[in-house]
């Protein structure tokens, strides 16, 4: 299969020319660190590593991991690189416990970041003639701006709507004639919902495409959202710390996602003991910013976890590719001793032909943990019968009990009582932790 690219000779390069890119980039930005990040020096120092030490690629196994919290702990600047007057952005993660992450770009971090997210639009088919209708939060959070800078960058229009006022959003898909849309694939839900809610058949607008990230979502939920509108859905990953958006995107394929590793070198780890893992073996993606000037992190743990597949793409690229991220190592529930991730919950909800709009509530009573799954009805189960419903309620206890192994009372609540979300979605509500 024969695609377009935005830049072949990178995303369609040789293993040995990847290799050479990567390699030349990483001894850069290891005297990088050295010389101007104190905390990096130290601990190299301790490890006994010097710059010179670093000849290829795979050296990047002798340098240290970062952490977030070696950010929250160097917080806001202590990790940066270069001094503030070359700064030329300020991003930051809100973490939901602790100090913000903040994170820093100069303007060719900026440019560079802006190249990853224009490839990740091309992957997706996009092209310059396309307007893309960016509703992801502008802000600190780097969705919005992202995606932003990679279509302008591309050469197509972008449309910054940000987050909120759904009616309008559709409105402006429908008017303005938007051809791709960029959200989280929750507020893709709920903007679908709210095209079938104002009787829009979703065949009549323009959108083609939707570029969704920044949370977790299956496979069952990418049907969902390409049936309520009619597109196909694309996942982009990214993260703040690295880049914002664009870090890895699906291509045509959807057979997982390219990373853009002449940016970010990935690795898979055992998240327990640090070894480096196998082509095909899930386990914590880390990631070394290779291109990068304010803020190079070497061998950063983002806790998701994924595999990699470096077999050449049928897209024609040979950028490495990861899987969906199946969940966090601290997103994983531990309940009476079973591990298991809201993502794997949610494909079983899925599959019963449930809407993905569901929360799940942890607590611990008597010492014994406890899981609530909340759920939605549709609205055909809505008029259902009492007797009906309880069957339904069954019917999910029993197979997350045969599937997961867990134990679970289902709740099913009215249609729309739970909260919609305009960024990323709140699935878990772990009353433990308070
Ligand atoms: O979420 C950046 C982003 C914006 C990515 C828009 C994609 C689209 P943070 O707020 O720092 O940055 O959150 C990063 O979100 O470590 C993952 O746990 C999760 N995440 C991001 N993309 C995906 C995805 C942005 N496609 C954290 N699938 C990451 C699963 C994702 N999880």
């Amino acid at each position: 299969m024969q695609g377009n690219y935005f830049q072949p000779e990178i995303e369609c390069a040789s293993r040995e020319v990847m290799h050479y890119i990567q390699s030349k980039r990483l001894r850069r930005l290891v005297e990088r660190c050295y010389q101007n990040v104190p905390v990096y020096r130290k601990r190299m120092d301790e490890m006994g590593v010097l710059p010179g030490d670093i000849k290829e690629i795979e050296d990047v196994r002798k340098l240290p991991f970062t952490t977030k919290t070696d950010l929250r702990d160097n917080y806001p600047f202590g990790l940066f690189a270069v001094p503030k007057a070359q700064l030329a952005r300020i991003h930051a993660s809100s973490g939901t416990t602790g100090k913000q992450t903040v994170v820093g770009y100069t303007k060719a971090d900026i440019d560079a970041w802006a190249t990853g997210a224009a490839r990740s639009i091309v992957m997706v088919g996009g092209t310059k003639e396309d307007f893309v209708h960016v509703s992801y939060g502008y802000g600190l959070f780097t969705g919005g701006l992202g995606l932003h800078y990679g279509a302008e960058k591309l050469g197509a229009t972008a449309i910054p709507v940000s987050s909120g006022n759904t009616k309008r959003q559709v409105q402006i898909l429908q008017d303005y004639g938007s051809d791709i849309l960029c959200c989280t694939p929750s507020y893709a839900m709920y903007i679908g919902e709210t095209v079938r809610d104002m009787g829009i058949d979703p065949t009549t607008l323009p959108v083609r495409a939707g570029i969704f990230g920044a949370e977790p979502w299956t496979e069952q939920m990418r049907k969902e959202i390409e049936r309520l509108l009619a597109i196909r859905a694309f996942d982009i990953y990214g993260l703040s710390e690295i880049a914002g958006p664009g870090v890895a995107c699906e291509c045509q394929l959807q057979n997982g996602l390219h990373i853009n590793e002449d940016m970010f070198y990935p690795e898979i780890i055992d998240p327990d003991t640090g070894e480096t893992l196998p082509d095909g073996v899930y386990g914590e993606l880390v990631f070394t910013c290779i291109g990068k000037e304010a803020l190079p992190l070497m061998r950063y743990r983002t806790r998701d976890i994924c595999s990699l597949d470096h077999t050449p793409c049928e897209c024609g690229r040979t950028l490495v590719r990861m899987s969906k991220p199946r969940g966090r190592t601290d997103d994983m529930l531990i309940i009476r001793g079973i591990n298991v991730f809201p993502s794997q919950i949610e494909s079983v909800l899925l599959e019963l032909g449930m809407d993905p709009n569901y929360q799940l509530v942890v607590d611990r009573i008597n010492n014994l943990d406890t899981l609530e799954v909340q759920i939605e009805m549709t609205e055909g189960m809505f008029s259902d019968t009492v007797r009906n419903l309880e069957s339904i309620e069954h019917r999910i206890a029993n197979a997350l009990q045969s599937t997961l192994n867990i134990v679970a009372r289902i709740r099913l609540l009215e249609p729309k009582s739970i909260p919609r979300s305009e960024g990323k979605a709140k699935r878990v509500i772990d009353k433990r932790k308070v």
